[in-house]
């Protein structure tokens, strides 16, 4: 045993020695990564891919760590780097995994404040992207925060269970549903082809920005929390024997999701109706809302968006969270427009694109105006001279867009996204703080600045009215319009 114990660390260094050597030159080997390999090579209950599997998490865990320390060490010696000057976007390869079996997965986004000290308004918010495989069950959990989830692919049956009931719903790609803290779910992917896909933003009830998850139901992986209890303690409980409580709380071992028979999964779902109660009637409707169903409030042939009322949504409006999802046609745009209170957490589930976004936080033409507004360095230095003796400027933020791609647009700035011109570009956005919220468009029809009287434009503009109305009334349509290369191309496609 110890021998081989040996021989597949020896195996396993040699083949760290060469992956560190390949991924990152300078890297040194991790001790940390060897001591998060080896544990997860004497997890017994794990089978030989569980095991690859935990070490992949290893080592997403320490890439993520060194990406972290090393723009860390760039920002403290140059005061910014390139990634500091855009600390709105993250990419797809930035999302940690959780947990991953071979029948799906959990991955998070790093907490916002570790990317921002910017982010501090949304600290708590986690952005989380879950996938299981057809034919599979999620064992039964809770977690220590309240989940928003959009069905971005697939269909499956969501349960959740009280005390004096259990709700089961029927859920399906465009469905927004809220699955609150403490409350125990379990759910099937039902589908005989496609994977069930949901895009989560978690609100933590208790540790700011940390999950996490509870598992009773389960045996030894998911371990269950009732193997934490003494023998003696659980007989009791449950007025029966160890020998029992052994036998029940040692079988799992497959994980958190797993395959499920034709037969089980009938049984499972409910096919008479969307929605089945079972006990007493529910006080809080937690039906799931079908986003994409709702009446578009805005649609033309550049583009649709679908937003959840939440003033009608006593679930949502509980948790200040507003949902919505733009469908922008190939070649199109959105208005530049601004929130009035929300933060926007935007995450692109399908087609590329370009997002610009003007922000007074963050420069890059300037070092020393930057280490007076760069809110990075909220310590020390920054405290120097309260803010701006300079006249204020807008950074432009700008990003490509691709599937995965999350985007975080603070209340009062103006953004806009832009659809490549192969591909609608869909996106899925959380609104932190929606209670109240308003949209703000700059340009067509809505456009806050065609209700500023005259004189107002000709004192701000410094120029007539007439001059300032010519640019201001021109784009007649509403909140989609036909984007930059359409816009300019109009000549020779149309005239
Ligand atoms: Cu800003």
């Amino acid at each position: 045993m110890g021998l081989l114990t040996n021989r597949l660390c020896l195996v396993l260094l040699l083949i760290m020695v060469v992956y560190v050597g390949v991924t990152t030159t300078e890297a040194k080997e991790d001790p940390e990564l060897r001591q998060c390999k080896h544990q997860c090579r004497h997890q017994r209950q794990f089978d030989e891919s569980q095991k690859l599997g935990c070490e992949r998490s290893c080592e997403e865990y320490i890439e993520e760590k060194e990406r972290i320390r090393k723009w860390r060490e760039q920002r403290d010696e140059l005061g910014r780097d390139e990634t500091d000057n855009n600390p709105y976007v993250f990419q797809e390869e930035q999302f940690r995994t959780h947990f991953s079996t071979q029948q799906g997965s959990l991955r998070v986004l790093p907490k916002f404040t570790q990317r921002s000290q910017l982010f501090k308004g949304i600290q708590n918010f986690r952005v989380l992207l879950f996938q299981a495989n057809p034919h599979t069950f999620i064992l039964p959990n809770h977690w220590d925060a309240d989940a928003i989830f959009f069905v971005a692919q697939g269909r499956g049956t969501v349960s959740l269970v009280f005390t004096d009931r259990r709700e089961s719903f029927s859920i399906e790609q465009g469905h927004v549903m809220v699955i609150p803290a403490g409350v125990t779910a379990y759910l099937i992917n039902e589908d005989n082809d496609e994977k069930l896909v949901l895009a989560k933003l978690v609100n933590p009830v208790s540790n700011p920005g940390k999950f996490v998850t509870f598992f009773g139901p389960g045996g030894r992986n998911p371990e269950s929390f009732f193997n934490a209890f003494s023998p003696e303690v659980l007989e009791a409980a449950f007025k029966t024997s160890s020998a029992r409580l052994e036998r029940i709380f040692s079988q799992q071992r497959e994980g958190v999701i797993i395959r499920a028979s034709e037969e089980q999964i009938r049984a499972l779902t409910h096919k008479e109706g969307s929605h089945s109660v079972f006990g007493s009637k529910s006080s809080k409707d937690f039906s799931p809302v079908h986003l994409l169903r709702q009446r578009p409030t805005a649609s033309n042939e550049f583009g649709k968006l679908f937003e959840i009322d939440i003033s009608d949504n006593k679930v949502l409006q509980d948790l200040g969270i507003g949902v919505s999802f733009a469908n922008i046609s190939q070649g199109s745009m959105n208005t530049p427009f601004y929130n009035s209170r929300a933060t926007k957490v935007a995450i692109v589930l399908n087609g590329k694109g370009q997002f610009e976004m003007a922000c007074p936080h963050v420069s890059k033409s300037d070092h020393h105006h930057h280490q007076h507004r760069n809110p990075h360095h909220d310590s020390g230095r920054s405290q120097q001279g309260e803010e701006r003796e300079t006249p204020i400027h807008y950074e432009k933020i700008s990003s490509e867009l691709r599937p995965g791609t999350v985007f975080v647009v603070p209340p009062g700035h103006p953004f806009v996204t832009i659809a490549s011109q192969n591909n609608n570009l869909e996106v899925i956005c959380f609104e932190i703080n929606a209670e109240n919220n308003q949209k703000f468009p700059l340009a067509g029809q809505k456009n806050i600045l065609r209700n500023i009287e005259s004189e107002a434009k000709e004192l701000a503009f410094a120029t007539s009215a007439d001059e300032v109305d010519s640019v201001f009334e021109n784009q007649d349509e509403f909140f989609f319009f036909r984007g930059p290369r359409q816009w300019r191309q109009r000549g020779v496609a149309v005239v």
